[in-house]
């Protein structure tokens, strides 16, 4: 008689709703299930998993997990797994793709916002009682550059449409993503060079890592932002604050840095041509993640390819 199919036996480490999103698969029927918080608690229950849901795990753990077929990551991002060595190539690792789209968008349309539209500088006329009119800037007509064409990238680049932006986009693959004009990795300095506003949205890989350097920075224009909620170590920060010291481009919006938290010792905390955000430009609802789980958990029980597998070799 054929084996019943059943759900993978599933351990979720999650420092604070690993609970919550058992329940919520407890709720649709998924019950095999072993909700940690605490590093310490991991090892005595990880030798009989089949699947992990986390944002990181620890690596030593790994080969003691001879039944461990995939890892659903409770992020978009997977720089922190990717590249482990003491996981096996066999074991599959899902990223989260859908609903980060719509909150990155509002993340940097708020702050392109507030920079053009003056906020800043009306919330203190309004502290002083002060009745003092000056024309605004404008986000439309200027070129939005959206480093990383994916599926955020994409998602950001329709919104820019709607603000009357020109979107200029640099991916990997292709040029052919639905900007205006595309650009290759080959095409930084052009890229650079044409953009108002130059919004990362790249994984950190072998290959991205530190591409923001001096010569890119010296290419944007004087009164260019640079945005990144990509990965901190996309950009030389060191080379960033030299950038802004010497009026090479105007200002950065940062919500995500080489080193998290931000040490209170960085020159970015107080730099007045800095916006720093802590890492929230779209965080990771657990009532969507917990339902990409569960819909990789139905798959991999009906004996169906995962959803959004990442390519180990390319790193993202
Ligand atoms: P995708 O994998 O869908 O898109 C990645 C894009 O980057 C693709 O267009 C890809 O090119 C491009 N790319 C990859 N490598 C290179 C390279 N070497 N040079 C140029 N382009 C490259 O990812 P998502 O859009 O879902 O997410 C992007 C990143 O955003 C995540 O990896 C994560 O680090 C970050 N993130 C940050 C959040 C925050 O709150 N700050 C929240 C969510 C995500 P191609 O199309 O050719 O493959
Ligand atoms: C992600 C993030 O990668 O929140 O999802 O940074």
């Amino acid at each position: 008689m054929a084996e019943a199919r059943r759900f993978a036996r599933l351990v979720i480490y999650h420092p604070t709703a690993a609970q919550e999103y058992a329940d919520r698969l407890a709720a649709k029927g998924v019950s095999d299930v072993v909700a940690v918080a605490r590093r310490e608690d991991l090892g005595p229950v990880c030798a009989d998993a089949e699947a992990v849901a986390c944002w990181d795990f620890p690596s030593e753990l790994f080969p003691k997990m001879p039944h461990l077929r995939w890892i659903q990551v409770l992020a978009a991002g997977v720089d922190h797994l990717v590249g482990t060595i003491e996981l096996s190539r066999r074991v599959q690792i899902c990223r989260a793709v859908g609903p980060f789209g719509d909150q990155m968008a509002e993340w940097a349309f708020s702050e392109m916002l507030a920079q053009v539209r003056g906020l800043d500088r009306l919330r203190r006329q309004q502290a002083a009682a002060t009745w003092k009119r000056f024309v605004p800037g404008s986000l439309s007509g200027s070129v939005l550059g959206i480093a990383g064409m994916g599926a955020i990238g994409q998602a950001v680049a329709r919104r820019a449409r709607a603000f009357g932006m020109t979107v200029h986009g640099l991916s990997r693959s292709t040029t052919d993503h639905g900007a205006d004009r595309g650009f290759g990795t080959g095409q930084w300095i052009e890229f650079a060079q044409s953009c108002d506003w130059l919004l990362l949205l790249l994984p950190l890989t072998a290959e991205t890592a530190g591409v923001i350097d001096q010569t890119v920075l010296s290419a944007m224009r004087p009164t260019a932002w640079l945005l990144n909620a990509g990965r901190g170590k996309l950009v030389d920060e060191a080379a960033l604050v030299a950038a802004l010291d010497s009026h090479q481009l105007a200002g950065a919006i940062l919500d995500v840095f080489a080193q998290e938290p931000l040490p209170p010792s960085s020159p970015l905390w107080r730099h007045p041509k800095v916006v720093v955000t802590p890492h929230l430009a779209a965080v990771s609802r657990v009532e969507d993640m917990a339902e990409i789980l569960y819909q990789n958990l139905v798959r991999d029980r009906d004996g169906e390819p995962l959803m959004n597998v990442v390519d180990r070799e390319r790193g993202y």
